[in-house]
């Protein structure tokens, strides 16, 4: 990749965007969107790098949360049918790093279907995986919920890199998806991750009905943290039958990479994921989705309960772009 001059006058880190502004990129014209998300990518990450994170679920269902796309949620699981599985053995999830290093990621991200931690035997086994991951020379995310300071501090102490915890969408939209905690209750436990020294990946989903303002909303409150998100990851709903959200209507794919190119632009020194939802979309539109800014992807044959594209045709796809995985 050739490195191209920027006006970061133009193209600057701010904290004060506001939301119609957001909303403007975001619907600006195709070609105009792309070169300036693609100025802005070069800038702030050169070297045509992408991000490889495996992602495991260390616990599967039962959550006792009503979000409305998720698989894992008790309120749906007489319908989804999906299977509860408490918590993993330590040794199995780090042999299942052992294994996501070997197949070339460099982040392993644990997943489990809590709606916070607990304190006890669980979340000791949690500090222990985060501990193996650590020594296995990789970085550690895990996703659990929400947090306290008390147990932030000890998943530091452990060497946590990273903790997602997504906003999912606008303030506005927000109650349409779930109920059962707030997005005050979300921005908390992202201060307290923050405060912890842990980096934040938070994110969220598009293709759940929202509109093209919820979407820059929700950027505008990711760019007002300071320090911004280090990972931002960008969902496409995978619909799951039994769910209340599992038969809307899927987005066009442009919207997704306009999304993409618009978060690059606002967070430029963010690592943007194109997340879940890949298995849906064409190599195409995956290959504009770097184009517009993306250095990040899910990558591993599963994501938590379903399926991820297989990982041969990520490498083809990542060098067909003229990129290369990050190690
Ligand atoms: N229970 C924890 C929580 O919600 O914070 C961690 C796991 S949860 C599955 C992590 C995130 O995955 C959600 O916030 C949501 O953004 C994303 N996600 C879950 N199900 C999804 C789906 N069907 N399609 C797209 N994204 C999804
Ligand atoms: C995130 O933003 N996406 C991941 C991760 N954080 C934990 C989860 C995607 C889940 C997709 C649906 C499933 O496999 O259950
Ligand atoms: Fe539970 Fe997380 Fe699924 Fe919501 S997204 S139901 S909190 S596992």
């Amino acid at each position: 990749m050739n490195e191209i001059s920027v006006d970061t006058k133009i193209n600057e880190h701010r904290t004060n965007w506001s939301a119609s502004e957001i909303e403007e990129i975001m619907r600006s014209p195709l070609i105009d969107l792309i070169y300036r998300a693609q100025t802005v990518h070069r800038a702030y990450h050169p070297g045509g790098k992408v991000q490889l994170s495996s992602l495991l679920s260390i616990k599967t269902g039962g959550c006792k949360e009503d979000c409305k796309y998720c698989s894992q949620s008790a309120y749906h699981a007489k319908k989804t049918g999906l299977k509860y599985e408490p918590l993993m053995d330590v040794d199995l999830v780090l042999e299942k790093a052992r294994e996501a290093k070997e197949a070339g990621a460099s982040r392993f991200c644990m997943g489990a279907a809590w709606r916070e931690i607990k304190e006890g035997q669980d979340f000791e086994a949690v500090l222990d995986m985060v501990r193996g991951v650590k020594k296995l020379e990789m970085d550690a995310c895990v996703t659990l919920g929400m947090v306290t300071s008390d147990q932030a501090a000890r998943l530091a102490e452990a060497g946590l890199d990273y903790y997602n915890h997504n906003l999912d969408t606008s303030p506005e939209f927000y109650s349409e998806v779930i109920t059962t905690r707030s997005y005050q209750d979300r921005l908390d436990t992202l201060s307290e991750v923050r405060d912890a020294g842990i980096s934040v990946c938070s994110g969220g989903i598009v293709g759940m009905g929202e509109t093209m303002h919820d979407r820059a909303r929700m950027l505008q409150i990711l760019a007002e943290m300071s320090p911004h998100p280090q990972s931002v990851p960008i969902n496409a709903l995978v619909p799951i039958e039994g769910t209340p959200l599992g038969d809307v209507e899927p987005i066009d794919p442009m919207e997704i990479v306009r999304m993409i190119a618009t978060a690059r632009i606002v967070l430029p020194t963010s690592d943007v994921r194109l997340s879940a939802g890949r298995h849906n979309m064409s190599r195409e539109i995956q290959m504009f989705c770097l184009m517009a800014g993306a250095n990040s992807i899910f990558y591993g044959e599963r994501l938590l309960t379903t399926d991820n594209t297989q990982t041969n045709a990520d490498m083809q796809l990542i060098a067909d772009a003229g990129l290369t995985a990050d190690h």
